[in-house]
């Protein structure tokens, strides 16, 4: 069976790019993919991880105000009872800030890991590969079963 994640652009932000790029890696290797688009919501994803039986999800933020829209995600994720590995990633802060202490406010916000925007899409598949317990072999099955 492939493994369902969940692909997208969180709040107003309609920078395609990446998750277009993201999506296309992901899908090479082996993984099922939802990609919801740019400007989603949060009930969005949640929605879109339940009914989809998700295993992950992938929030993308390019514009700086991904504090903002992230606030009270998992909130959301644990109302509906879901059980996912959550990502975020892109261009995260306004500014200069470090990357360390961005990454520390997302993972401090519920976040499993925290993507800077020179992240390789083969860095989140590892990642994914890793925190789902998926190993190379299996996922290449999963890709030409399906
Ligand atoms: C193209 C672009 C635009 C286009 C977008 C076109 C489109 N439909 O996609 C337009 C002109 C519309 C635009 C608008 C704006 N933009 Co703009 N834009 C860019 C630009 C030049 C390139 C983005 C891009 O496509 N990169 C290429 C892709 C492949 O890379 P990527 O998006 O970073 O994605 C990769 C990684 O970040 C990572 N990644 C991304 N998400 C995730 C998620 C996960 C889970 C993981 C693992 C990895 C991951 O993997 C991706 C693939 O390798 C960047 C500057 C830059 N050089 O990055 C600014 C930039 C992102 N924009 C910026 C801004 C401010 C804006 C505007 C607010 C400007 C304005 N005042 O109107 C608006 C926002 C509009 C909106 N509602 O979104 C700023 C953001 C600043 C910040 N965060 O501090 C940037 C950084 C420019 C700058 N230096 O100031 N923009």
């Amino acid at each position: 069976m492939p493994r369902t994640v969940i692909l997208g652009v969180i709040g107003s932000d309609a920078h395609v790019v990446g998750i277009t790029i993201l999506e296309q890696a992901l899908s090479a290797a082996g993984f099922d993919v939802v990609n919801l688009g740019v400007k989603t919501s949060q009930a969005d994803f949640v929605d879109a991880a339940q009914s989809h039986d998700a295993e992950a999800v992938l929030v993308s933020s390019l514009y700086g105000h991904a504090r903002q829209d992230c606030e009270g995600f998992h909130d959301r994720i644990a109302d509906a009872g879901l059980d996912v590995c959550t990502y975020v990633g892109g261009n995260l802060a306004v500014g200069q800030d470090e990357f360390e202490q961005t990454r520390e406010r997302f993972r401090e916000m519920g976040f499993d890991r925290v993507f800077d925007a020179e992240t390789d899409p083969q860095e989140a598949i590892a990642a994914l590969r890793q925190d789902l317990q998926l190993t190379a072999r299996e996922a290449e099955r999963a890709r030409v079963d399906s």
